[in-house]
């Protein structure tokens, strides 16, 4: 199986990179530099015409969004139990999912990246002030959605197997620290983060990629 992976360091593509750890495939890692604006290059539009990652080739197959990507992964490798197989549990982690990657996902990139929206330096300011606002409220739900899931006496936010929430959620309480959100303000999430990056197929990950979880410690790495 000639499975390729292009992603970049600390970006969303953090999550199949972690699904590819965990079902313990073979991949290539192919890491493109979106600081370096390589995601805009010719070479990687021939490949995902949007010009994001993550993009997981398989073979002539190319396939684009984290969703997507996750149920295909799922179906590769059905040992890991990436998604559970009860099928209202596994559409209630894809719903998780979907909010995870089309509202809190956004919220950040609206952070990040305000010149995205506007060309105008005072909207920009306006843009990454209120979206931090609704940022802190969409990571105090994640919060609520981890203490409630882990009250349930399983390890992972899926239940017995760690899976693409567990990667999302680190990925976005780890945008908070960049947001300038102090973790410990969600306490749930933080200490689930934590046992996250611990995971022995997960901590490959954050290795490959250099992830510091908070980035208020330290330099942070997008
Ligand atoms: N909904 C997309 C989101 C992908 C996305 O936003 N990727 C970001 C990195 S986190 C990216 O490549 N940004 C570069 C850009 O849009 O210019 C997915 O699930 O793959």
């Amino acid at each position: 199986m000639a499975l390729k992976l292009y992603f970049s360091p600390g970006a969303c593509s953090f999550v199949p990179h972690c699904l590819l750890e965990l079902a313990g495939a073979s991949f290539e890692p192919v890491m493109i530099k979106l600081h370096k604006g390589e995601h805009r290059q010719p070479e990687f539009k021939a490949i995902n015409a949007l010009g994001q990652v993550p993009v997981l080739v398989d073979g002539e197959r190319v396939l684009t969004q984290i969703l997507a990507i996750t149920v295909y992964l799922d179906g590769l490798f059905p040992q890991a139990h990436l998604l559970p197989t009860d099928l209202f549990e596994r559409a209630q982690v894809l719903q998780m999912l979907a909010w995870m990657n089309n509202t809190a996902h956004p919220t950040f990139t609206h952070v990040f990246r305000p010149s995205n929206y506007s060309p105008d330096a005072h909207v920009q300011a306006d843009i990454k002030a209120h979206a931090s606002e609704h940022y802190r409220a969409h990571l105090q739900s994640l919060d609520a959605f981890v203490a409630k899931r882990l009250e349930r006496g399983e390890p992972w936010l899926a239940g017995e197997f760690a899976g693409p929430l567990d990667a999302y959620a680190l990925t976005l309480c780890r945008w908070g620290t960049i947001a300038g959100l102090e973790p410990s303000q969600f306490p749930a999430l933080w200490a689930h983060v934590q046992a996250v990056a611990k995971h022995p197929d997960i901590a490959r990950a954050v290795a490959t990629e250099r992830l510091v979880l908070n980035t208020l410690e330290s330099p942070p790495k997008t």
